[in-house]
């Protein structure tokens, strides 16, 4: 992947996709695309069509996706499946028909099964039933990684797909029906403090255990594996290090230092038990997580403050 290749960052404004385009930029890549959706509508077939046929990319970052925690994948499980199949399909296959040099899909740690051993190995895909509450979206990035290995063995493409843990950062969705524990933490504790608030609720038990990976580092692992990485077979990008739900609250609140109390509320759901990711397959290959989460996090909150 040269400096002046043509690189497609599908999903360029999203959390990871902004991520992508600021390191390749910081790199010095001179001919990124970015398409945002009134531009170019990934679920309908014959505009990507068009898009590839027009631009013929090099490389593929495929972080485009309908994501969402817990509450919006249990609530809206008919769009999770649907639009990501759909939208994965277009890419993937547009990017075989005019040739694309290497494509890059990204799949989630909730492909995994539910009760899968932990640190869970890249080899526990497909040995177990899903997680019920995302079990449509974990369905849709397994078929991601079936196309593009079964691309690969058919017709000799490089399409490879990588794993990442949870994830959190700069331009992370703060809407509480649909974001992720951590963003979704940083904005209840900060109303709260703001509103001198005795409490505040989080959901589910908060024993669950949850790796957290900053979007930037997911970047870096993303840009070094497009370049050195070349198998069909899946990686997965993480710290190697998980929290309890009620430890990660406990940090934010001291990050924010809100006074009051936390809440549990049981009758959310809890989710899987525990994801945390086996990483040595990755740090094998040379690449390490660098930032802390305590970094991350006041780094995310510095970023919620100024958005
Ligand atoms: O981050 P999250 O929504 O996703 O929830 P999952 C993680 C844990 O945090 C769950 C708890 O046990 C939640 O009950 N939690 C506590 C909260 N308070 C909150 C809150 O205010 N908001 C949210 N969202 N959670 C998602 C999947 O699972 O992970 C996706 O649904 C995807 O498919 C993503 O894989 C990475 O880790 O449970």
């Amino acid at each position: 992947m040269n400096k002046h290749a043509k690189i497609y960052v599908a999903g360029h404004r999203g959390m990871v996709g902004s991520a992508i385009v600021r390191l390749l930029k910081t790199l010095g890549h001179t001919h990124i695309i970015e398409k945002t959706h009134a531009e170019l509508d990934l679920t309908d077939h014959n505009a990507v069509r068009s898009f590839f046929e027009s631009e013929h990319p090099d490389y593929v970052f495929m972080a485009a996706a309908k994501v969402g925690g817990i509450y919006a994948n249990n609530t809206f499980p008919a769009d999770f499946i649907y639009t990501n199949l759909t939208i994965q399909n277009n890419v993937i296959y547009e990017s075989h028909r005019i040739g694309v040099k290497k494509l890059m899909f990204l799949g989630s740690s909730c492909i995994y099964p539910k009760f899968a051993t932990q640190p869970i190995d890249e080899s526990a895909l497909l040995t177990g039933a899903l997680e019920p509450t995302n079990e449509p979206y974990a369905i849709a990035k397994i078929a991601g990684i079936v196309l593009c290995q079964s691309f690969n063995r058919q017709y000799g493409t490089q399409f490879i797909s990588v794993m990442p843990t949870n994830l959190y950062g700069l331009n992370d969705n703060y809407d509480l029906k649909t974001s992720h524990v951590l963003p979704a933490l940083i904005r209840k504790i900060h109303e709260a403090k703001v509103a001198g608030a005795k409490e505040v609720e989080v959901w589910g038990t908060g024993k669950p255990l949850r790796e957290f990976l900053y979007a930037d580092d997911l970047a870096d692992a993303c840009v070094f594996l497009m370049h050195t990485y070349t198998d069909s077979s899946i990686v997965n990008i993480g710290t190697g290090v998980d929290i309890t739900i009620a430890d990660l609250a406990k940090e934010i609140q001291d990050a924010i230092g809100f006074k009051g109390r936390l809440v549990f509320n049981p009758a959310q759901p809890d989710g899987t038990p525990r994801k945390l990711l086996n990483v040595s397959k990755l740090t094998s290959l040379g690449w390490k997580a660098k930032t802390p989460l305590s970094r991350g996090i006041s780094l995310a909150y510095q970023d919620y403050l100024n958005s």
